[in-house]
């Protein structure tokens, strides 16, 4: 009985003891889902072969996370050339992509997927 005590008491020490470590982590490390290096937060929906929204208008040196769920079948991407932004995400997936926006202008950002892009999976970025 003793024993079995000191067993759980341990697991919960190490336990607490993982999480302290991991939470420590997330708050130095950056990149953790409330960091403030993600910007304004955008969400966004897209599918066989759509984005919506498909118009964003945002302002120069705002830092921006688009979050892009596919309610689709297909595997899709969102690029955005000019910004460096370029991933893949598959069906029923939802991803996070940050970037700054750093010179005004209207910007295209589309599927890279082949024919996608061509068939209307694409937008306008507005940078004021
Ligand atoms: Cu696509």
């Amino acid at each position: 009985m003793r024993e079995w005590h000191a067993a759980r008491f341990a697991l919960a020490f190490a336990i607490s003891l993982a999480f302290l470590i991991v939470s420590g982590c997330g708050g130095s490390a950056g990149g953790g889902a409330a960091d403030t290096g993600e910007g304004r937060v955008v969400t966004m929906a897209s599918g066989d072969n759509w984005f919506d929204p498909d118009e964003l208008e945002i302002s120069r040196g705002e830092t921006i996370t688009l979050v892009i769920s596919n309610d689709g079948v297909l595997t899709h991407n969102i690029s955005i050339d000019e910004f460096g932004v370029k991933k893949d995400y598959r069906p029923g997936e939802t991803v996070r992509v940050t970037f700054t926006a750093d010179r005004a202008g209207e910007f295209e950002f589309y599927c890279d997927e082949p024919g996608h892009r061509e068939a209307g999976m694409l937008g306008v970025l507005r940078v004021r």
